[in-house]
């Protein structure tokens, strides 16, 4: 019998802005992949992960069945596990053992020795089932996901500032700007949609780009100034440029009257911050500063787009408040084509977090220390934690080597390729008591595990993404999951009302949701940004948040005539150098992130055709550096810093700054967090993943091969 093809519109599993994909199917195959040309997010365009990078749901090492290790693992002498040494077993076992690890775990030291890591690439629905399981049935905030190690500073400095941490406008809102800063986004690479989109503005619209980025990013062809800063010196430079817009009057002064506090302090202690301090830290030249400046200021819309070299420092609060201070100034914001864009990265990384995947906050925001939430929380749930914060995914790490958190729940994530100074996080993660997985493949995390719970991916599921512009999109089933595999909400409500049982909690808490629409409503009604958000309107509209009831069409950018916080607030910065500084022993600094064809640990994209693009970890050095080593391009070299040393190939480029030299973190071979150092940001707690010291050293090819086979392969 012929197969029958079907057309299933869903959205893209990769990164957050969110592309229509539609799913051309043969029977459960997906035989190609198209966007349409009239939809609001991709504008028909793909970039070439969510053209071809899906077929890893294909993939043989995808695991399809519950797996319980044969061998119980000992605090201290927990083992990375190979395909031997796990046994498959019934859904009922696997989720028995896991509720009641779980519930002795609480009985015997409390709820707050268990944590949960949720998933950014799940459903909100999965997020909201999984955090509300820890809140409600266990009572604990330990509760975190892989925003922490993202975009954290951006959030902390939003909230404090405005009062809200969310894009204020939209990725194609780049049409409505005239001058936009794009700082600290390779957007070419890692949102290339929006890239594609940034380009045409520039190109066909006139759109003037200022990039401040140290790598010559591709961007950098479409920039009508580029500032190329020293990594970690954010601070002093966009100082430097608020202390020329306030020097040259080319503030908004009625909008700094009537919607900001804090001005005078904060124009006081910009004073030291002129272009000419901001050059001898920064290198950029005065000049170029005082032209971006006066180039934003005059602007009649004027937008700011940034990523990760942002946030992802130990001072990366501050660096997001240097920012958010200049959109302050100008009253570049409340208006299309302006306004505070922190790409978000995940998929699924906004949603997560409005979904309360978060340990300082119930979904949408509220906060765990306020009484009048917990009371609501606790009305709706029947159960909630007391109101204290919970630990952040770095301290949960922290704790799995202190002792203090026993037994740990992670869905989705990746930790020990994605935590800073693995070998600290190796050390960590076998000291615990407990450790599921729920997962697509055996990642580096689940090796240590001791039962894995296989989930459905993206095409076996229902559910929602919300995307980097607050917008909350459908993905759609389009074929039933493989072998045993269970859509993550499902496995969750499972356990939950087995823990329930266990604890001899209330059974108030209601679990039994026909369909993730039901899990989606119970948000509406607990989060008032969502209140207005149903499965039926997303079958015809793309609403962004916030939606306060169902006549609301949505809030395309944010912060028209008030800030959620009533008025925004200045916060006066000082400059203060990165933890780790290049010295005589460790002579480069080394910055980190992405590259086109990959994702994070590669436990996607390694498992999918795209590897054939991009198969070998390699290390960005600039031609004046590489006689230092020395090293020719594609020569193999081990690069160190203190704690710990890896092999790869060099690849001599001019895309890498003098003295800076990047390796992407998606190779286990060459696991670029070896390198990267563990301190953190005191308010966000996220890692300083863009700057620590390295040394590099020629190595052998002998060395370079010993590094393989492959680490995913390794566990065969
Ligand atoms: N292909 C691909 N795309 C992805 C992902 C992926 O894994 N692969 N991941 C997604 C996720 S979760 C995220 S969060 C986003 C991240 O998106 P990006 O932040 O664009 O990704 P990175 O590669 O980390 O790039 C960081 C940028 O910051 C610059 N930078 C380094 N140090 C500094 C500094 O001190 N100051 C400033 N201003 N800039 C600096 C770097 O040169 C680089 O251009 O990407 C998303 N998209
Ligand atoms: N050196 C360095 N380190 C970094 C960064 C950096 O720039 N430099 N960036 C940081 C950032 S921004 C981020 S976001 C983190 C990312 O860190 P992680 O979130 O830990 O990394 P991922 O590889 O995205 O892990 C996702 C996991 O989810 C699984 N998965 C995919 N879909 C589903 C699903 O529907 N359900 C379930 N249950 N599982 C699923 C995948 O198989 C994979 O194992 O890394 C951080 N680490
Ligand atoms: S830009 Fe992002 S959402 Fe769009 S196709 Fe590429 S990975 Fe998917
Ligand atoms: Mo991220």
């Amino acid at each position: 019998m012929a197969e029958t093809k079907k057309i299933v519109a869903t959205t893209c599993p990769f990164c957050g802005v969110g592309c229509r994909l539609d799913l051309h199917l043969m029977g459960n195959q997906i035989s190609h992949v198209t966007t349409p040309y009239d939809d609001i997010v991709s504008r028909g365009n793909l970039c070439v992960k969510g053209r071809y990078g899906w077929d890893y749901i294909y993939h043989h090492d995808r695991i399809l069945t519950p797996l319980i290790r044969r061998q119980a693992q000992q605090p201290g002498t927990r083992k990375p596990a190979r395909r031997d040494d796990w046994r498959e077993a019934s859904w009922d076992e696997a989720l028995e053992v896991v509720a009641t690890r779980f519930a002795d775990t609480v009985e015997k030291y409390g709820p707050d020795a268990t944590a949960v890591f949720c998933c950014a690439k799940a459903t909100n629905e999965d997020n909201f089932a999984l955090q509300k399981m820890f809140r409600a049935v266990i009572g604990t905030n330990n509760i975190d996901h892989c925003t922490r190690l993202c975009h954290a500073g951006s959030v902390v400095a939003l909230q404090m500032a405005v009062g809200s941490s969310a894009m204020s406008n939209s990725g194609s809102d780049i049409y409505n700007c005239d001058v936009a800063i794009v700082t600290g986004s390779n957007t070419a690479e890692s949102h290339p949609i929006i890239a594609l989109q940034f380009k045409d503005a520039v190109m066909r619209h006139g759109v003037k780009l200022i990039i401040v980025d140290p790598r010559r990013v591709e961007m950098v062809n479409f920039a009508a100034l580029w500032l190329q800063q020293r990594p970690g010196t954010d601070v002093p430079l966009f100082s430097a440029m608020a202390n020329v817009i306030i020097q040259e009057n080319l503030c908004d002064n009625q909008f700094i009257y009537s919607r900001t506090e804090n001005f005078e302090a904060f124009a006081k202690a910009v004073e030291e911050f002129t272009p000419e301090m901001a050059e001898r830290i920064s290198g950029v030249p005065a000049e170029k500063i005082i032209q971006a400046a006066r180039l934003y200021a005059t602007a009649q819309n004027g937008a700011i787009y940034w990523s990760l070299g942002i946030p992802e420092h130990t001072h990366g609060t501050e660096n997001a408040f240097a920012l958010i201070h200049l959109a302050l100034l100008t009253g570049h914001i409340g208006r299309a084509g302006t306004g505070l864009n922190p790409l978000r990265g995940q998929n699924n990384v906004q949603g997560a977090s409005d979904a309360g995947a978060m340990p300082w906050d119930y979904p949408g925001y509220q906060s765990v220390l306020d009484p009048a939430v917990v009371a609501k929380f606790r009305a709706k749930w029947g159960n909630a934690p007391p109101p204290a914060r919970g630990l952040t995914t770095t301290e949960i790490a922290d704790a799995w080597g202190a002792g203090t958190v026993k037994a740990q729940y992670v869905m989705g994530e990746n930790p020990l390729m994605s935590e800073p100074n693995l070998r600290h996080a190796h050390h960590a993660i076998e000291q615990l008591e407990f450790l599921v997985c729920q997962d697509l493949f055996i990642n580096e995390t689940a090796r240590y595990a001791d039962v894995f719970l296989p989930s459905a991916s993206w095409a076996e599921k229902e559910g929602t993404y919300t995307n980097t512009d607050r917008r909350v999109q459908r993905v759609r089933q389009a074929f039933e999951p493989q072998g045993q595999a269970r859509a993550d909400w499902k496995i969750v409500c499972e356990i939950a009302t087995r823990l329930e049982r266990k604890l001899g909690r209330a059974q108030t808490a209601f679990w039994e949701y026909a369909h993730p629409s039901e899990i989606l409503r119970e948000m509406g009604e607990l989060v008032p940004s969502y209140a207005g958000i149903t499965y039926e309107r997303l079958e015809q509209e793309r609403l962004q948040w916030p939606v306060p009831n169902l006549q609301s069409p949505g809030t395309p950018f944010l912060f028209e005539n008030t800030f959620p916080r009533g008025r925004a607030k200045f916060f006066p910065l000082v400059y203060q150098p990165s933890v780790e500084q290049p010295d005589a022993s460790y002579p480069f600094a080394l910055t980190t992130g992405r590259v086109l064809y990959h994702w994070h640990g590669g436990t996607l994209t390694r498992h999918s055709n795209l590897d054939f693009a991009a198969p070998e970890a390699f290390v960005e050095i600039n031609p004046a550096d590489a006689p230092r080593v020395p090293c020719a391009n594609d020569s193999p070299v081990r690069v160190s810093s203190r704690r710990g040393s890896i092999v790869l190939r060099a690849r001599v480029t001019e895309k890498a700054a003098p003295g800076v030299v990047f390796v992407p973190f998606h190779y286990a071979e060459a696991a670029a967090n070896t390198l990267t150092i563990d301190a953190v940001d005191p308010q966000a707690k996220i890692p300083e993943y863009k700057i620590c010291a390295v040394k590099i050293e020629p190595a052998t090819l002998k060395e370079l091969v010993a590094a393989l086979p492959l680490g995913l392969e390794q566990q065969r």
